[in-house]
């Protein structure tokens, strides 16, 4: 993959977020809310997910609020979301999965 890929089609987002539970596309970026049963697991997930983040050089624009983490994707660069978001959101979702809560 390039560095810094080319923007993503429509066809090729809907596509990838048929795999990806929970993403959705929203005004150029990728979208999720993660919600784990304590802040002590949202936290380790953040920390996990911020290295991954540093690997790729690429990195989230999220929130946190006690158990509750709000993901926002983009490529700044390109204005829009590109491959590189797509493979943050598998990434994270592969680090969020069985982790979250059920309610
Ligand atoms: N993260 C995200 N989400 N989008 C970018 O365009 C971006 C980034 N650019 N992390 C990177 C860093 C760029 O500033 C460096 C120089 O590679």
């Amino acid at each position: 993959m390039p560095h810094r890929p080319t923007l993503a089609t429509a066809a090729e987002i809907d596509e990838a977020l048929a795999a990806l539970p929970g993403w959705r596309a929203e005004n150029g970026r990728l979208v999720r809310t993660f919600e784990f049963p304590t802040f002590a697991e949202a936290f380790a997930f953040m920390t996990a997910a911020a290295l991954v983040a540093e690997r790729l050089d690429h990195h989230p624009d999220w929130s946190n609020s006690w158990r509750r983490v709000d993901v926002s994707l983009t490529t700044h660069d390109r204005g829009g979301v590109t491959a590189l978001d797509l493979e943050l959101a598998r990434a994270m979702s592969r680090l969020a999965a069985g982790r979250e809560s059920d309610d």
